[in-house]
């Protein structure tokens, strides 16, 4: 086997295996050494929007500091899905593509949420119908690669 097709076989495995716990909102299993991916969804929109968010937590509890690349959708979500905070400029509330990632260091979590930090959905193909669910791909350092079932919620 040449060593591209090696490092995909070794991509592919570990997708396989790295699958995210789902937090459940009554018993909370939380396993120690994982990096677990929690309380996914997305706000229900209008019927026009163009833009989602998606938010989420992601509960490093491995040895190892971890760092968010990206973020996916499949294109029949939304064109493209972007790492975002909403930052204070000008007196307003503007947002800012964190295009290097964001590093979560061991033990630590990392809170996506409304006012915060968020994934954004550009270009939506259709709105996001309360209900619905859809799935998320994140892509970690090391070709690390986490999917995850997003929940389309009526948050109004
Ligand atoms: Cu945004």
């Amino acid at each position: 086997m040449r060593i591209s097709q090696k490092l995909f076989f070794i991509t592919l495995i570990f997708s396989l295996f790295a699958v995210p716990q789902f937090a459940n909102a009554h018993e909370h299993k939380k396993a120690k050494g994982k990096v677990s991916i929690e309380n996914v969804w997305a706000r229900a929109t209008f019927a026009l929007a163009k833009t989602g968010a998606v938010y989420l937590r992601i509960d490093n509890a491995s040895q190892s500091d971890i760092t968010l690349l990206s973020v996916r959708v499949d294109s029949s979500v939304a064109a493209e899905a972007q790492l975002h905070e909403t930052v204070m400029e000008d007196e307003m509330m503007q947002m800012r593509e964190l295009e290097s990632g964001i590093k979560i260091p061991a033990g630590t979590n990392l809170e996506f949420q409304p006012g915060g930090k968020h994934i954004m959905l550009m270009g939506l193909k259709e709105p996001l119908r309360a209900s619905d669910t859809f799935v998320l791909t994140l892509v970690f350092e090391n070709n690390k690669i986490m999917r995850v079932s997003v929940e389309i919620k009526d948050a109004r």
